[in-house]
């Protein structure tokens, strides 16, 4: 077996997972891609997450990363690009990404009008699948802590984010400097999101924007190779989860039966032995009797661990 190398367990429409896409781009990665369902079961990534309900998840050999905090870590490591990872988000446009992943990326959704959002799942799903979407994601939101503006303060929020981002970007080509890297993919992918919902174009009245918007794609997405379920089932089973990093001190559930959970939505669990605890990073290990034993990687920011 080589080298194992990235696979990304996504949905084409899904604005996460073309925010890692695009940092694959930026990075300058090969990848392989392995399509999943828009929603639960999805036979391709559960066995190997235990659970975790949320897209993109990524994995390399028989580590899978969970949320695209990791994600980006991991593809920051392997890149030789600078800028790839949240941590090297600028202060000064550190609120706008904070804002582009809570209430504006609901909004890009919520703030489009009923009719029209039901035209595009129409098309995304067909009827019965669209019926199906509504209903996982009704249900999915009942079980979270979040509350999306809805409506009229939704477009608020939505446009008056716009109008922040074009301020930011009449001094700078990207949020980023004079090249794009994880502020702007951050930023750009709830608006990808609401412009393929929503259709229409940026409005005129924020041309920065709408030349930002039209460069982001420029990076493309890297070297992209489509695969199957059982390649990275194949991976997972030749490969050992790689060496852990040194966990830090006082970390009183290491080495203990725990779940570990999203904090606002997508709740669902993954249970396993906390082997790793670091600034970071929650990893947990899994023994499946059909890959051996697998290590499943977390951001302590917006995930909470308990003890079994
Ligand atoms: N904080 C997570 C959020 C991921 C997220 O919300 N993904 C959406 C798709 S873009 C999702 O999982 N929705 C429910 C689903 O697909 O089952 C991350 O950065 O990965």
């Amino acid at each position: 077996m080589t080298e194992p190398r990235f696979i990304l367990h996504h949905y084409e429409s899904s604005p996460y997972a073309e925010k890692i896409r695009l940092l694959f781009g930026r990075g300058q990665q090969s990848w392989g891609s392995v399509l999943s369902p828009a929603m639960p079961p999805r036979p391709n990534v559960d066995p190997l997450t235990g659970g975790y309900r949320r897209i993109p998840i990524a994995q390399v050999g028989a580590d899978i990363f969970c949320d695209t905090a990791i994600i980006a870590q991991e593809i920051a490591l392997q890149s030789p690009i600078s800028g790839l990872s949240a941590d090297s988000v600028p202060n000064e446009v550190a609120e706008l990404v904070q804002r582009a992943e809570g209430d504006v990326f609901f909004s890009a959704i919520t703030s489009v009008k009923p009719l029209k959002l039901m035209g595009t799942m129409l098309t995304l799903f067909g009827p019965f699948g669209m019926m199906r979407f509504i209903k996982d994601r009704r249900q999915m939101m009942k079980g979270g802590s979040v509350r999306p503006p809805q409506g009229e303060r939704a477009v608020a929020i939505f446009d008056g984010f716009l109008a922040d981002l074009d301020k930011a970007l009449t001094s700078r080509a990207f949020l980023s400097g004079d090249e794009p890297a994880y502020a702007d993919f951050a930023v750009y992918h709830p608006i990808w999101l609401k412009a393929r919902v929503g259709g229409g174009a940026i409005s005129k009245q924020y041309p920065h924007v709408r030349r930002w918007f039209d460069r982001i794609p420029e990076v493309g997405h890297g070297a992209r190779e489509e695969l199957q379920a059982v390649h990275a089932f194949a991976e997972a089973r030749a490969n050992e989860p790689r060496p852990l990093p040194a966990s830090e001190e006082g970390a009183e559930l290491l080495n203990c039966q725990v779940t570990v959970a999203p904090e606002d939505y997508g709740r669902e669990p993954v249970q396993g032995l906390l082997v790793a605890q670091t600034s970071e990073r929650f990893i947990v290990a899994r023994e499946t009797g059909e890959f051996g034993v697998l290590h499943v990687h977390f951001p302590r920011q917006g995930y909470v661990v308990v003890k079994v």
